[in-house]
C-alpha cells in the first residue's frame, strides 16, 4: 500500500531553520564531516551528535498511538476518491475520551489523528474547504472531531499529534502552486486552534488529484509554519525529527542506529555554519537494513540524529472495517511488536482504528488490556534489583538500578569497552534483557554480550549490536546469582542509564 520510501523523497530538498524557544540538549543533533577527518574523528563525531530537546521527548514517550478515521471508516476502504459524500460521515456515539483512556491505560503517550487521510475530508471544520465534518450529519455540522480529541489528550495529559495528508483527491486546486497555500492555510487552522501540537505527521504518497495532476509539495514552507507555530513539534517521516523505520510490520532493525549520514543538500547548509537546527526533509533509501554502521558513515559527509519510528496497525487495515473485528493482532503479538520496535531502539506507532459508531471496538479494547496486563506484568519488577555491581574501569555504577533515566553510568578515561559485574541478591530466573543508553550524550555502543555464571563457568546468554534508547533481549531463562555485561565495542565512553532482568510470563 506504501509506495516506496524513495517516491516519497523525490520533490524534496533541504531547509534549516533557527529555533531559538528549544534548546539544545548536550550538544547538536548534526554534524559536519570536513575532508581530511580521519575515520576515528568520524566515530567520535558520530558518538557526539545527540537528540534536540523535542527528539529526546519523543523517544521517551515509548509508545504512541494512530486514529486512523475518517469517510473511509464508512465506505470500508483503505483509500478514497476525494469523491465520497460528507453525508455519510456519522459517527453517532463519537466519545474522544473513550479513546484516549483506553490508550492511556494501556500505557500510551501520545496520540496521533487522521485530520485528512488522502480522500481530502476534513476531520474540523476548516476554512479552506466545505468537504470537512461541517457538511455532515455528524452533530448537524457543527462537529469537530480534532477538538474533540485535543481536549482529551490534554484532559489526560496524553500528547497530541496530528497526521495531514500532503495528497489530496479532493482539493480543486491539487497539482497547482495555489495547493501549497491551501495546505498552509490547513496546517495553520491545525497548528493555532487546538493548543499544543506534539507530532505532526506526513506522508509522503503523492498520487494524482481531482484533475489528473500531481503536486510538488513545498515541504521546506510547511516546516517553516510548524517550527514557528509549535516550535516543540517532531516532524515525523516526510519531516526531519523522526524517520520510518522502513516496514509496517511492526518490526524495525536490531541494529538500528539513530544517528545517519546526512544527505548532500542538507551539506551544504551545514557547511556555512550558521544554523542551530535543522529542518530538512529526508532523502534516500530509509527501508535498508543499515543505516548508520562504521561503514555506513565514514564517507559521509555530515551526520544527523534521526531516530526510527515503527508504525503498525492493531488490524490488518489502516482503517476499521467489521469483517477485521476477528482479526486484531493478539496482546502477546503486540507485546512481541513492543520488543521488536521500543525494544530496537525505536518509538511504536500502534494505529488503533475507530469504528463506525466513532469509538474503539470491543475487541480492540480487550487487546490493548491485555497487552498492558502482559506489560506490567514483565516489566514491573526489576529481577536484579538490589545487586552489587562491580566494574574496574567505571563510574557510577548505582545509575545503573536508580529508575532514574538522567543518571547514568560510563567508563573512565578513554575506556570503550568494559565489564560490569551484577551479584544479585539471591539466585534469580529471568529471560528478557533490558538496557538503555543516556542517548542525550549520544548512542555509541556497538557490540555488547550478557553471560551469566554457571558453577564457575561464564556463559553467554544473549548478545547485540546497538542499544540506543532501549534494547531488549529475549533468551532461554536460566536461574543465576552472577551475571554480567560486557561491552566489546562502543564509539566512545558507553553511557548507560539503566540496566535490567524481567522475566516473562508463562
Ligand atoms: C500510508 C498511507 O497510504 C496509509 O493509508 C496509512 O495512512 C499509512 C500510515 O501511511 O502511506
Amino acid at each position: 500500500m506504501r509506495p516506496s520510501f524513495v517516491k516519497y523523497c523525490s520533490a524534496v530538498s533541504v531547509l534549516f531553520i533557527a529555533t531559538a524557544s528549544i534548546a539544545q540538549t548536550t550538544g547538536m543533533n548534526y554534524v559536519l564531516i570536513k575532508p581530511g577527518d580521519t575515520e576515528q574523528q568520524i566515530i567520535a563525531k558520530a558518538a557526539n551528535v545527540t537528540p534536540s530537546a523535542r527528539q529526546l521527548r519523543w523517544q521517551q514517550l515509548e509508545l504512541t498511538a494512530f486514529f486512523h478515521f475518517g469517510v473511509n471508516t464508512y465506505t470500508d476502504k483503505e483509500w478514497g476518491t476525494g469523491k465520497e459524500s460528507p453525508s455519510i460521515f456519522n459517527p453517532v456515539l463519537f466519545d474522544a475520551e473513550q479513546w484516549i483512556k483506553t490508550v492511556k491505560a494501556a500505557g500510551f503517550k501520545q496520540v496521533i489523528i487522521t485530520a485528512k487521510h488522502h480522500d481530502g475530508f476534513c476531520l474540523w471544520p476548516t476554512n479552506t474547504t466545505e468537504h470537512s465534518v461541517k457538511s455532515s450529519p455528524w452533530k448537524e455540522g457543527k462537529g469537530d472531531v480534532v477538538k474533540e480529541v485535543a481536549a482529551a489528550c490534554k484532559k489526560y495529559n496524553v500528547g497530541f499529534g496530528v497526521y495531514l495528508s500532503p495528497w489530496d483527491m479532493n482539493a480543486p486546486m491539487y497539482g497547482t502552486e495555489a495547493y501549497n497555500d491551501f495546505f498552509v492555510n490547513q496546517l495553520t487552522e491545525l497548528l493555532t486552534q487546538y493548543g499544543r501540537v506534539d507530532e505532526v505527521w506526513f506522508d509522503g504518497a503523492n498520487g494524482e488529484g481531482p484533475n489528473g495532476k500531481k503536486q510538488v509539495y513545498d515541504f521546506n514552507r510547511w516546516y517553516a509554519v510548524i517550527r514557528k507555530l509549535q516550535p516543540a513539534a517532531t516532524i515525523a517521516i516526510m519531516g526531519p525529527d523522526v524517520r520510518w523505520v522502513g516496514t509496517e510490520s511492526g518490526k524495525g532493525r536490531e541494529q538500528e542506529w539513530s544517528v545517519i549520514p546526512a544527505d548532500e543538500n542538507m551539506m551544504e547548509k551545514i557547511a556555512d555554519g550558521s544554523q542551530k537546527d535543522v529542518a530538512f526533509a529526508p532523502k534516500g533509501d530509509k527501508m535498508q537494513k543499515d543505516l548508520g554502521s562504521r561503514e555506513k558513515i565514514k564517507d559521509a559527509k555530515g551526520l544527523i540524529w534521526y531516530p526510527a519510528e515503527t508504525d503498525v496497525s492493531i488490524r490488518p487495515g489502516w482503517f476499521y472495517h467489521a469483517k477485521e473485528d476477528d482479526k486484531v493482532k493478539s496482546p502477546q503479538r503486540l507485546l512481541d511488536i513492543y520488543f521488536s520496535s521500543v525494544g530496537y531502539n525505536s518509538v511504536l506507532l500502534l494505529n488503533i482504528p475507530p469504528n463506525k459508531e466513532g469509538l474503539l471496538s470491543a475487541s480492540d479494547v480487550k487487546s490493548l488490556e491485555g497487552f498492558s496486563a502482559l506489560l506490567r506484568k514483565t516489566f514491573t519488577k526489576n529481577l536484579a534489583k538490589g545487586a552489587i555491581i562491580k566494574c574496574s574501569n567505571g563510574t557510577n555504577t548505582n545509575a545503573l538500578l536508580d529508575q532514574s533515566y538522567t543518571t547514568y553510568f560510563t567508563t573512565k578515561g578513554k575506556d570503550t569497552t568494559t565489564t560490569i559485574d551484577f551479584t544479585l541478591p539471591s539466585a534469580k530466573t529471568f529471560d528478557v534483557l533490558s538496557v538503555q543508553e543516556n542517548i542525550s550524550i549520544g548512542q555509541r555502543v556497538e557490540k555488547f554480550v550478557l553471560e551469566y555464571k554457571d558453577g564457575t563457568e561464564w556463559k553467554q546468554l544473549a548478545e547485540g549490536s546497538t542499544i540506543g534508547y532501549k534494547r531488549l533481549l529475549k533468551f532461554q531463562p536460566v536461574t543465576a546469582k552472577q551475571v554480567r555485561l560486557r561491552i566489546l565495542s562502543s564509539r566512545l565512553n558507553p553511557t548507560l542509564s539503566s540496566f535490567g532482568l524481567y522475566k516473562l510470563t508463562e
